[in-house]
């Protein structure tokens, strides 16, 4: 067991991303999906002790780098959280692609990222902009209702929207531009837990709707709130997410290929997004722009009883 990690931590439009570049024990596996189960299987305390208080805090996401397990790919990333693991993350893409930048790994313009839902691409444009290429996304169903008990005043009885993948699964629904604001934070909060608790488990096509994303159409694009499996809401305007709901403007017939969707979280960060057709798929694209914030060595100290965590 290592009692030292290397780790750069960056943000991606407000969004912590933490991740591990040195000290992790090698997982077993020839798909990036079997090392995610050789992560989970063998070393979740990590995980815990890596994200979780007293070291990180509940919206903090994790990125283990590995070797690459596809030919042309640059390294493997796992994502993580507080409460277990991801498919894919965008903002964490991105704050991977600058860790790389800052850390001299990056090699060229772009960088090749393996992830347990497939092969992803970020490159560098101008004015520190990093833009990824995500995996195919979709909508899953189309006019999805839930009914929601308990709420606080202002927000809708009833919601109905889409739910949709784009690298993790969302049920995304729109409610009214007043309640998207930051003087909303707790009730947007506690609405988006109402709901998902009133969803309950729900897998569709293989995918578990885990994320919860509210949006409010304003001029070019959206604001909207997204609340990650767990408590914490997403500070970026999640890139998974905004790739789900790029997919369901696509197919309704409200963005056209290539034409920018300007995608804006409830606390300010701003993702651009498009997308392009390759055959019959949808690949989202997402700009945003990452910044490194601290280089750590964390130290699990065998006598320090909350070394992986507390809860
Ligand atoms: O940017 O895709 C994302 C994301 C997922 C969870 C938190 N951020």
């Amino acid at each position: 067991m290592p009692d030292r990690l290397q780790i750069i931590d960056s943000h991606t439009e407000g969004e912590p991303t933490r991740t591990v570049v040195a000290g992790f024990p090698p997982l077993k596996g020839a798909t990036m999906a079997e090392r995610r189960e050789s992560f989970r299987a063998r070393y979740d305390h990590l995980r815990r002790g890596i994200v979780k208080e007293p070291r990180g805090h509940d919206a903090v996401v994790g990125a283990l780098l590995t070797p690459p397990v596809n030919q042309g790919s640059d390294a493997g990333v796992i994502f993580f959280n507080d409460v277990g693991y991801l498919g894919m993350c965008g903002h964490g893409t991105i704050g991977v692609a600058e860790t790389l930048r800052y850390l001299g790994r990056a090699g060229g313009d772009t960088v090749v990222l393996d992830t347990p839902v497939g092969t992803v691409k970020a490159w560098f444009e101008k004015d520190r902009m990093i833009t990824i290429e995500n995996v195919p996304s979709r909508r899953l169903t189309a006019g999805f209702e839930v009914e929601v008990g308990a709420r606080p005043s202002g927000f809708p009885a009833v919601l109905r929207g889409d739910l949709a993948y784009g690298g993790n699964g969302f049920f995304i629904a729109e409610v009214p531009l007043e309640l998207m604001c930051s003087d909303r934070l707790d009730d947007l909060l506690a609405y988006t837990m109402a709901v998902r608790q009133a969803m309950g488990e729900l897998v569709v096509d293989g995918v578990l709707i885990d994320h919860i994303e509210l949006y409010a159409n304003q001029p070019g694009g959206a604001r909207n709130f997204v609340l990650c499996p767990g408590r914490a809401y997403d500070r970026s305007p999640c890139g998974t997410g905004t790739s789900a709901k790029v997919a369901c403007l696509a197919l309704d017939g409200h963005l056209a290929e290539g034409v920018v969707w300007r995608q804006e979280s409830v606390t300010g960060g701003v993702f651009l997004a498009s997308y392009r057709w390759d055959g019959d798929m949808i690949l989202p694209r997402i700009s945003g722009r990452a910044f490194v914030t601290a280089a750590l060595t964390p130290v699990f100290d065998e006598a320090d009883p909350f070394r992986y965590g507390l809860g």
